[in-house]
């Protein structure tokens, strides 16, 4: 028998099969409490979800042709941007819509070799200053400055008055706990904050009117409020902390304590309220606790009030942020807790700027929230599904929502594999009695879809035009590449009542959501400008070593400091060669004089690991130590001109 001694094992982290799952596994009926179609949804969501389904490859449906073209020729330019998440690869993507071509990608969370982002001193500084002292501290005893990775699940726009105004996107980080901001005009993250109290930020979404204003921000996972070991094993002491980050300071504005995990959020256009789904209600530890509720729950925020008691100081300070309480059954003024069928997930608002749309998961049901009936949920003895204008069933394992501006709405079904388009009115009238039924048309796509985008979807401005689906499982849809699959995303017309899958685009792990921007509205920069406060640190340090960095090209030595300043015009650096002494920590600021489109230089030192882009009329830094003596090449690593090739130089570390 093996038995290493000094091995502990551990063995409280014990876990439960629930019966129902076990059951659905073994072939047996899924018995339940529940009704017979949400146990059904249920059970085949979970199987679906932890065994795989095996679906049919041939179940593409030939619908009537669709009306516009997803192919451009070559030259032609896109009518939409797509701005992507990337999951767990951290980075935000740009891509041309509908032709799918991938234009940019966005480091934010993640490392990037070509840009240099988490290398540079202007990228370091964003990934850094933003945290708490305690994860500072956290990870400078690992010998790191920030975090490695992330998990970018909700990219989203800035609004002004309902639509979006091109300034910003906003993006979440589910696994540090981070929310961050990044310019349109030069398409680079500029904040990144740590998201105090709170753990594990899921839905985000920018707030619509007036202006964006606050970023919505929910921490999803549960745990004790001050985290520091006092309260361990004791769930009833854990809280869940919902945030509105004020969107133009980077800075937590308030945050509210709810009970039940926080999933998906979104807010109305009056300003008045936001909503966030929340599984597990039941604040449980392990999935049969966390499933045992039929019903759990959205969460409406009511802004002004909560305004109201952090000026009123019925807060908490923690961390410098004011938090208050709006747990189920505390003060009634700042949240209401609308009892909606097990797990919803999805939470999108409708062009109609009246009725938010809660996905069921696993009930095969959407809840239809009326905002002008939310005012009521706040008075007395308000019964709080009296918002509830109608609950269509759609089909199995509803997740997300989008819009065409025409009133129907597009949901996204796991389990089913399929959109389903549906009519808003009718299900509201259905709901009130009327025999009719809003479901228009439905159409497979391949396969098991999460969130769906409608062009301009979540604005005030749906154009109905197109719609992604962004699927988990791409399977038999491309040819294979190994165990690790892409997912899929079809593009889907649906300017016709019968929709149409028109496109397949495989992508890499794992955009979960995405945004389809018309172009017009985004309008960036071809070459920086020299005030750029990305750069505004090198520029001062260059003011006090009496460097103008747009003409000169100079080492300075600082002590066991160096800087070395050079410029850049295709093909040539400043510098051919620069001394330092072994062990002296130089830092290397380029500036690229050119001012012409897409003349962007790079510069990497050999074997230094040391690597950055510098585009046109920017200044780009990084700093190291010269450890290595010898003489070490500097390239330019971003192919320039003719003579790129020539375009590098020598430095002489002296032997220490
Ligand atoms: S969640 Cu991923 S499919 Cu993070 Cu927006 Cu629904
Ligand atoms: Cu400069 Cu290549």
């Amino acid at each position: 028998m093996k038995n290493d001694s000094d091995k502990t094992e551990v063995t409280e982290a014990k876990k439960t099969v629930p019966a129902e799952r076990a059951q659905v596994a073994a072939g047996l009926p899924a018995v339940s409490r529940r009704n017979v179609l949400t146990a059904t949804a249920a059970g085949a969501f979970l199987a679906g979800a932890g065994i795989g389904t095996s679906l049919s490859p041939q179940r593409v449906r030939a619908a009537s042709g669709g009306d516009h073209e997803v192919n451009l020729e070559p030259g032609e330019l896109d009518p939409y941007y797509g701005f992507w998440s990337s999951g767990q690869t951290g980075e935000i993507r740009v891509l041309g819509f509908p032709s799918m071509r991938e234009l940019m990608r966005i480091p934010v969370f993640n490392r990037c070799s070509a840009t240099g982002w988490g290398q540079t001193n202007e990228s370091l500084k964003v990934l850094t200053e933003g945290l708490t002292e305690e994860t500072k501290k956290f990870l400078a005893d690992q010998g790191k400055k920030t975090y490695d990775n992330g998990d970018l699940h909700h990219p989203h726009m800035s609004f002004t008055d309902g639509t979006y105004d091109g300034r910003y996107l906003f993006a979440n980080d589910k696994a540090n706990t981070r929310v961050a901001r990044i310019r349109c005009d030069v398409m680079k993250c500029d904040k990144i904050l740590e998201i105090p109290n709170a753990h594990d930020i899921h839905g985000m979404r920018p707030q619509k009117y007036p202006r964006t204003g606050y970023v919505f921000a929910n921490g999803e996972h549960e745990a004790p409020l001050v985290n520091d070991g006092t309260v361990l094993d004791d769930p009833s002491q854990y809280v869940n902390i919902f945030s509105a980050i004020d969107g133009d300071k980077m800075e937590v504005a308030w945050q509210v304590m709810v009970s039940g995990n926080l999933d998906n959020t979104d807010c109305d256009y009056q300003g008045k309220y936001a909503f966030s789904t929340s599984y597990n209600s039941e604040m449980g530890m392990t999935f049969a606790e966390m499933t045992r509720n039929e019903m759990d729950h959205v969460v409406v925020f009511n802004i002004k009030e909560i305004e109201k008691g952090v000026a009123n100081g019925d807060v908490q300070m923690l961390n410098g942020v004011p938090v208050i309480d709006g747990r189920k059954g505390q003060n009634k003024k700042y949240t209401r807790y609308i009892p909606i069928p097990n797990s919803p997930h999805g939470c999108n608002t409708a062009p109609d700027k009246r009725h938010v749309m809660i996905a069921g998961k696993l009930s095969p049901t959407v809840s239809v929230i009326d905002v002008t009936k939310v005012d009521a949920l706040f008075e007395e003895d308000a019964d709080p599904r009296s918002c509830i204008v109608a609950e269509p069933q759609l089909g199995l394992g509803p997740l997300h929502t989008a819009f065409d501006g025409q009133g129907n709405a597009f949901t996204t079904l796991f389990l089913d594999s399929q959109v389903v388009k549906w009519n808003i009115d009718k299900a509201i009238r259905a709901y009130a009695g009327e025999d009719v039924d809003p479901i228009i048309s439905k159409v497979d796509v391949h396969y098991q879809p999460g969130h769906n985008s409608t062009s301009m979807g979540e604005t005030a401005e749906a154009d109905g035009k197109w719609l992604i689906s962004m699927n988990k499982f791409s399977k038999d849809r491309f040819i294979n590449v190994g165990p690790l699959k892409p997912e899929n995303e079809q593009i889907i017309d649906i300017s016709r009542d019968e929709m149409k899958v028109v496109h397949d685009g495989p992508t890499f792990a794992e955009p979960h959501d995405s945004i389809i921007v018309r172009a017009d509205i985004v309008k960036p920069k071809n070459v920086w400008t020299r005030d750029d406060p990305i750069f505004a640190d090198a520029v001062a340090q260059a003011k006090a070593d009496g460097v103008t960095l747009e003409r000169d090209s100079k080492v300075i030595r600082d002590g066991r400091k160096v800087r070395v300043y050079m410029t850049s015009v295709a093909p040539v650096f400043g510098l051919d060669k620069f001394t330092v002494r072994q062990g002296d920590e130089v830092t290397v600021f380029v500036t690229n004089l050119d001012d012409v489109d897409d003349v962007t230089h790079g510069f990497c030192m050999a074997n230094y690991g040391v690597a950055m882009e510098v585009a046109p009329q920017a200044t780009a830094s990084v700093t190291f130590t010269a450890n290595r003596p010898g003489v070490h090449w500097f390239y330019c690593q971003w192919f320039c001109h003719a003579l790129h090739m020539e375009m590098r130089g020598r430095m002489l570390v002296e032997k220490a």
